[in-house]
């Protein structure tokens, strides 16, 4: 379907002759809850280390290419906005930390971002909490934000704002006269307009979102939906199939667009001698005859304890996998000062003890379970060691682990089992064994054949997935975003568009 809201594609190809024409490569301005890098002591003077992540890795040598800047919170009491320059390979590029305070973190981030957007947003209706006080917050601090942004982004530049921590910040830009195209790109799942619809603020958030010229999703679904709520709510004039929103007067394009991850790092680091050592290295630590493999961050999203309790099946059903297959579950803890997580965490651990106590003995443990946070070359190491990987959340933008498990596999062997309510699901459509994560016979069932499946098999499936991550690696996300950008807004006038 040659529509926006299928791919963009064809706006891209529509667009770059005039772009090539228009100034190229204009300085990037992008926002992102996260830092790209932390300040670090290193010999008495201060170093930077590089947060990990795809974004950043994406990201990172556009805005240094584009004399960029990068602008993100960071905790800490004092109200002064600290601008570093943060030096390494190529050209340095501008850091704004954003300090926020621990009660406006504990409002915005934890209350609204993540107690009412996200589970909002993944469709998890018991779990959301919408409070007035963590809204105001979330409000103020999009508005502060938005002060930083216009004082930076002449009408040179070209903004990025990235995810549901800053809904409002495009519409608040456009009011404090940022007049510099604006990109958004959401890397959560959009929900159907009846779940969207809880939310009391559900108008202030699709306005504030339409302030962008463009806004990305990683799926189609995700794009109808934000698309029909706009319609809905709003009562904004929309073209679903063509993908795009006007509202008061200034239009948006909507479009799919999956992310990628960075490829040829995890290529290259699975060809490293040292990381296929370190592989083996596990694998004779485990013991075991086939190795299945869950990474995640501890989230309720991303189905752990349903994926254990279908751990608990497949040994109860094929009692044959007993003392040869080990599951490990490496889930690094995240968000830990909310509740739900915290509750997440105990269940988690509580089905790990019964069904080690359960099935284990002097000599096997049936799952090996640890809140690490990896470095890249050991979580390279045992998406290497592994037979299987286990991804099955309940719901999931996009999932990088998918995506990174499978650029690893460069020998074409191993089974990536992945649930259908993961965005990935879209682009491994085929590759993977797919799974209803709520079905936790089925998941039990899909192990039995993922352990059991013949190596013609798995390598058919592997050469597939490797040929759709590689193609949408993260370099060709930026470029499908950056290419349907409008690139000044002036041109919309030419092109007869209106704006706002
Ligand atoms: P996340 O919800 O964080 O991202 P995901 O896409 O799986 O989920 O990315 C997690 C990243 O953290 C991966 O790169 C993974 O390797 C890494 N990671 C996880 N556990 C780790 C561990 N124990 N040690 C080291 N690294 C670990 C959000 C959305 C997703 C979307 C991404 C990008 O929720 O749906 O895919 O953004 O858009």
């Amino acid at each position: 379907m040659s529509t926006h809201l299928s791919t963009t594609a064809a706006a891209a190809r529509h667009l770059r002759p005039s772009l090539r024409e228009a100034t190229d490569e204009p300085r990037l301005i992008v926002v992102s809850n996260r830092e790209p890098y932390r300040p670090r002591m290193e010999d008495g003077a201060t170093g930077w280390k590089r947060t990990t992540g795809g974004l950043v890795s994406a990201l990172e040598p556009l805005v240094r290419r584009r004399n960029g800047t990068w602008i993100a919170w960071s905790p800490g009491a004092e109200r002064r906005i600290v601008r570093s320059r943060v030096p390494g390979d190529g050209a340095s590029f501008a850091m704004l930390q954003v300090p926020l305070s621990s009660d406006e973190v504990e409002r915005y981030y934890e209350g609204f971002a993540n107690g009412a957007l996200w589970p909002l947003f993944h469709s998890f209706v018991d779990r959301c909490r919408f409070e007035c006080d963590h809204w105001e917050e979330y409000r103020r601090i999009n508005e502060r934000f938005a002060d930083v942004l216009v004082e930076e982004a002449d009408d040179e530049a070209l903004v990025w704002i990235h995810d549901y921590h800053f809904c409002l910040l495009p519409r608040l830009a456009r009011e404090r006269g940022c007049s510099a195209p604006i990109a958004y790109f959401c890397h959560i799942p959009f929900p159907a307009p009846e779940i969207f619809q809880l939310l009391p603020w559900r108008r202030a958030v699709l306005a504030g979102l339409l302030g962008a010229d463009l806004i990305g999703f990683h799926c189609i679904s995700y794009a109808r939906h934000f698309v029909a709520s706009c319609r809905q709510f709003l009562g904004a004039d929309v073209s679903l199939d063509g993908g795009t929103v006007v509202f008061e007067g200034r239009r948006s394009r909507v479009v799919a667009a999956p992310i990628g991850i960075e490829v040829q790092e995890f290529e290259s680091l699975s060809r490293d001698p040292a990381v296929v050592a370190r592989s083996l290295e596990i694998r004779e630590r485990l013991g075991a005859e086939k190795v299945i493999l869950g990474v995640d961050r501890l989230d309720y999203t991303k189905g752990i304890a349903a994926r254990l309790q279908a751990i608990d099946e497949l040994f109860e059903r094929h009692p044959e996998h007993r003392r040869r297959v080990t599951f490990v579950q490496v889930a690094v803890r995240s968000r830990s000062r909310i509740p739900e997580y915290q509750e997440t965490k105990q269940r988690v651990d509580e089905l790990v003890g019964r069904i080690n106590g359960g099935y284990g003995d002097a000599e096997w443990q049936p799952i090996r379970y640890s809140n690490d946070g990896l470095e890249r070359e050991e979580l390279v190491a045992y998406y290497l060691a592994c037979d299987v990987c286990l991804v099955t959340p309940l719901r999931d933008g996009m999932n990088l682990v998918a995506l990174e498990f499978c650029a690893c596999r460069t020998q074409e062997d191993g089974v990536l089992v992945l649930s259908e309510f993961a965005g990935a699901s879209e682009l491994l459509d085929g590759a993977a064994l797919t799974v209803n994560p709520y079905a936790v016979h089925e998941m039990a069932e899909a192990l039995h054949q993922s352990i059991v499946m013949p190596h013609a098999e798995q390598e058919r499936r592997m050469r597939r997935a490797r040929r759709r991550v590689t193609k949408h690696d993260v370099h060709h996300w930026v470029e499908e975003i950056l290419s349907a950008v409008p690139r000044r807004r002036r041109r919309l006038v030419e092109q007869g568009m209106s704006v706002g």
